[in-house]
């Protein structure tokens, strides 16, 4: 199979934000089936709805891989549970999130995934990002 570039959203807004990126990215490069391609700078943004919290850091990356849609979200779960994500309130606070952005030309439109990400477009914290790799 040949390997879709995929653009993933990284955000942090709990504890040590850039440590955690850090450690995202890290193990991101580790998954089997997947190559890290490349990061956008890492920009510190205002928190865009949920409960009043901290500022962000934001950013994207670009990865190839072999692994469809859902598996790849699983990988990115995995991540986001190491590093210690709970889920709780809607929008709140989080020590990691990655987002599948764009998956290749691919559309998704499940519950649990929805390619391209839904409301990327009107997020100036993803699109910053977006715009530097593209
Ligand atoms: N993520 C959210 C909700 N709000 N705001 C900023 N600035 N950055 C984010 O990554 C972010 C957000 C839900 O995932
Ligand atoms: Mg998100
Ligand atoms: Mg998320």
């Amino acid at each position: 199979m040949r390997n879709s570039a995929v653009y993933i959203g990284i955000g942090s807004n709990l504890g040590d934000r850039k440590a955690n990126i850090e450690k995202a990215m890290r193990l991101l490069g580790l998954i089997k089936g997947l190559k890290f391609d490349r990061a956008s700078s890492i920009y510190e943004t205002e928190p865009v709805g949920g409960p009043p919290q901290n500022k962000f850091l934001n950013g994207a990356l670009r990865v190839k891989t072999s692994l469809g849609p859902f598996r790849l979200l699983a990988e990115l779960k995995k991540i986001e549970k190491r590093l210690g994500r709970k889920r709780g309130i809607k929008n709140g606070p989080r020590t990691i999130d990655l987002d599948i952005l764009l998956y290749g030309n691919k559309k998704v439109n499940t519950k649990i995934l929805k390619v391209p990400h839904p409301k990327m477009h009107k997020r100036e914290f993803v699109l910053r990002g977006l715009r530097e790799l593209k």
